[in-house]
Formats: C-alpha cells, sequence, structure tokens
C-alpha cells in the first residue's frame, strides 16, 4: 500500500497494533481532519471533540492563525539550538512574561519536561537560597496527582498502573491528601528541608477534582509562611480552560488580566504546556521571578527544541489567541451552562450521579463500579452520535471541548450527551 493511498479505520488501527508501542488504548475512531470543534474520521464521520487532546487544543483544531505562524516560520528558520541567539525567542520570552505577569521563563518543550524543570529550579533554589542541606530537599505532592510520566514524576504518584516496575524511585517527595490544608500544614511543619509544594489547581486525570474554595489560597499562604515555593502545574487547567486564563486567578474573567485580582494567587513556579500552543507544536514553559529563576547558570538545563523559533511564533500566535478571541470569558460562560443542563439531568437520572468542574473542564460520573467499562461503552455510543470524549478513570467521563465553541453548539453537545446517557438509564 503507497503511504499516501486512503485508510480505512480498520487499516489504520491495524498499523498502529502491529507497528506501534501498546501504550494507549485509544477509542476506536481514526481521525484524519480537525476544524475548530469538529474532528472526522477516515470514513468521513463529522465529531464534536469533547477531549480537545486533553486541553491542548483550547483555541479550536487547526486554527488558521496559529497554523499560519507556524507556517510562516517553518519555512524562514525552523532550529537554531540555543548555541547561538535567534530573532524569535527573546520577543516570545518578552511576551509570555508579560502575558502571566513574571520576571523570566525557561522554555521547554512538553508538560513532563516543564514539571522537571520546575523540580530542577526548586532544589537547586532550595540549596542556594533556602540554605537547605545538598540532597535533602523536599517537594510536597498530592495524592492522585498526574504531572506526566518521565521516571521521577512517576515515582511520586500513587497510579500503580503509572509506576509498577518503573523503578528505583526518585526520592524527595512527601505525599498529601489533595485539599486537605491541615495535611499540608502538618507536612510543613515536619521538617525543614521542605524546599516547594507542587499542585495541580484543579485535578484534572484524577477526575477532575475541583479542591474547596480557598484551598489554593491558603496553600500558598502556607507554603509563604514556611519559605516554601509554590508550583502550580497548569498544563491542563491553564490557558483559559477553566473559564479564567489560569485556575490560580480564581474568578478574574481577564476583563483587567494581569493587574491581580484579589483571587489572584501569584504561584512562585508556573507550569504551562498543552494550549501554550494551541495543540498545533509542542511548548511548555516554566515561569518565575529572577529571585528563583536565576539559580539556574549557563549549562545547568536546556533541551535542543526547548523555545526554537517556530515554538515561539506558534506560541506567541496562539496566546493571542485566547485574548483576541476572549476565550476564558466563553469557556466560564459555557462551563455554567454545560453543568446547568448536565445537573438538572442528573437530579432524574439513573446513570449518572454528579457533574463537576470549572469553565470547559468538567466531568460526569458514572453511576457503576471504577472498574466498570460503563464509561467506556457510554463514550463508544456517543461517538456513534457524533461526540468524542474518554473517560478518565473507571467511571469518570471527562468533557472538555475546544473553548471557541459557541452557546447552540455547546447546548446541541449537551442534548447529545444528556440523550445518550437516557440510552444507559437503568
Ligand atoms: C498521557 C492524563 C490529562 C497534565 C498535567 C503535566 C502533564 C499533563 C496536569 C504532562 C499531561 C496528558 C498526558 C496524556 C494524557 C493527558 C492527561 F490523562 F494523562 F492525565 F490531561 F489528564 N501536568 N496530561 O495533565 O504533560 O508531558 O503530556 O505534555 O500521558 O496519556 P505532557
Amino acid at each position: 500500500m503507497s503511504v499516501l493511498e486512503k485508510l480505512t479505520s480498520a487499516e489504520a488501527i491495524a498499523l498502529e497494533d502491529k507497528f506501534g508501542a501498546h501504550n494507549y488504548h485509544p477509542l476506536p475512531v481514526v481521525l484524519c481532519k480537525g476544524e475548530g470543534v469538529y474532528v472526522w474520521d477516515v470514513e468521513g464521520k463529522k465529531y464534536f471533540d469533547f477531549l480537545s487532546a486533553y486541553s491542548a487544543v483550547n483555541q479550536g483544531h487547526c486554527h488558521p492563525k496559529i497554523v499560519d505562524a507556524m507556517v510562516e516560520q517553518a519555512k524562514t528558520l525552523t532550529l537554531t539550538s540555543r548555541a547561538f541567539y535567534n530573532d524569535k525567542l527573546g520577543v516570545y520570552e518578552k511576551y509570555i512574561t508579560e502575558y502571566f505577569g513574571f520576571d523570566k521563563v525557561l522554555p521547554m518543550n512538553t508538560g513532563a519536561e516543564a514539571v522537571e524543570t520546575a523540580i530542577k529550579i526548586c532544589r537547586k533554589w532550595a540549596y542556594e537560597k533556602k540554605g537547605i542541606a545538598e540532597k535533602q530537599a523536599q517537594i510536597i505532592v498530592c495524592e492522585n496527582n498526574f504531572h506526566g510520566r518521565t521516571t521521577t514524576i512517576i515515582s511520586f504518584s500513587n497510579d500503580e498502573n503509572a509506576r509498577k516496575n518503573f523503578g528505583p524511585y526518585t526520592e524527595g517527595f512527601i505525599r498529601i491528601p489533595y485539599d486537605d490544608i491541615e495535611a499540608l500544614e502538618q507536612a510543613l511543619n515536619s521538617s525543614s528541608n521542605i524546599a516547594g509544594f507542587l499542585v495541580e489547581p484543579i485535578q484534572g486525570e484524577a477526575g477532575v477534582y475541583v479542591p474547596s474554595e480557598n484551598f489554593i489560597a491558603q496553600a500558598k499562604a502556607l507554603c509563604e509562611k514556611h519559605n516554601v515555593l509554590f508550583i502550580a502545574d497548569e498544563v491542563q487547567t491553564g490557558v483559559a480552560r477553566t473559564g479564567s486564563l489560569l485556575a490560580v486567578c480564581g474568578n478574574c474573567t481577564c476583563e483587567a488580566k494581569c493587574e491581580k485580582q484579589e483571587s489572584y494567587v501569584n504561584p512562585d513556579i508556573l507550569i504551562l504546556g498543552k494550549a501554550v500552543s494551541g495543540g498545533v507544536y509542542p511548548v511548555s514553559a516554566v515561569l518565575a521571578n529572577d529571585a528563583i529563576m536565576n539559580v539556574i547558570k549557563p549549562g545547568q538545563h536546556g533541551s535542543t527544541f526547548g523555545g526554537n523559533p517556530v515554538a515561539a511564533a506558534v506560541a506567541m500566535a496562539a496566546l493571542e489567541v485566547v485574548e483576541d478571541e476572549k476565550l476564558a470569558q466563553n469557556a466560564r460562560k459555557l462551563g455554567h451552562i454545560f453543568r446547568e443542563e448536565l445537573m438538572t439531568y442528573i437530579e432524574g437520572s439513573s446513570i449518572a450521579t454528579l457533574v463537576r468542574g470549572k469553565g470547559l473542564l468538567n466531568a460526569v460520573v458514572i453511576n457503576d463500579s471504577e472498574d466498570s467499562d460503563t464509561a467506556w461503552n457510554i463514550c463508544m455510543r456517543l461517538a456513534e452520535n457524533g461526540l468524542l470524549a474518554k473517560p478518565t478513570h473507571g467511571n469518570i467521563i471527562r468533557f472538555a471541548p475546544p473553548l471557541v465553541m459557541t452557546e447552540e453548539q455547546l447546548r446541541a453537545c449537551v442534548a447529545i450527551i444528556i440523550a445518550t446517557l437516557k440510552e444507559f438509564e437503568k
């Protein structure tokens, strides 16, 4: 078969099965085109995308402004490495640091790389600024965290499937229950070697757990009190997904972006990924102020592709789209409609027990055991009904469409979701 010949779904699946590592269990849908909130499979079926590539495609599939920026730069200069300067990186660094309100950025490619970078910066700051004894730094993390899949990151995961047989594990992490201020305070008081607290402002993979109203603000205040770095992993919740520019912005609506509304919690280290590029190119970023970021000296960290000219051009375009198209405001508005409509249905439902989330990062909990395949079967039926979503853990279905969705489209999707859930009513 010529590689240019059109594949059937079965052929594409067979190729991946034979020649690809089996590190995923995708829904049996083979996509070949994306535009805005829609994707198409190789047989021409059109779907609403309610996963958004795990919140990387916040700006919608193949956003013309972002794609044009990539193509233009790719025709000009793709990669210089950081052995030399280039005319795009500094412009991007100025843009993104002013956009999020930090002194500096360390550009990387994937979310996990950015998390690893934040861990290295935090440890170095602990030894060189806080005065913790070498190799003694501890970083507090939360139960049921998801920060990526590198060996260090899975070392502090409690998801057996993500960590079993990948040891020996990296030391230096303390795990506490999520959304538990007392447990955080106890951990902070337990040792003078605490360097940082790494946390997702909303736990995505765990099942879209939104913490108590003041958890993030209280956690930041406790970290300040103990001279511990508050590290916000906004790889999935950031870039307007939860109805504000960042989930740590609380209720700020970006109208007065970065004027630090009272609800804003200022992380010492901010980790971004996914939608920083609109899903067009791997871009991640670690932002911090000079007192923290300047512990990194030449030759102490980096990556071949980190901050390359294409990444720089793509990220600036992707962030401009978020601002120009008021995606945070739209996510907030549509998120309220989504949860209100689903809550009304759930009151009389036997198959769904609750809906939770913030902005357009939501999840519906299915009334079945974690190890049942009901959520999977519902997602298979949703696909037949023209909407793509996937369970996170067991009986929880994540619903996260691109933030460019219109109210009319959202209401049409709510109708599809409710009609499909009704098919599974007991
Ligand atoms: C997979 C999950 C989501 C993340 C947070 C860092 C990273 C992620 C909060 C690492 C990545 C992705 C990874 C992808 C599926 C997806 C995911 F299901 F795995 F957990 F979104 F919830 N911090 N999340 O959510 O970023 O290195 O992937 O660029 O691995 O299956 P990455």
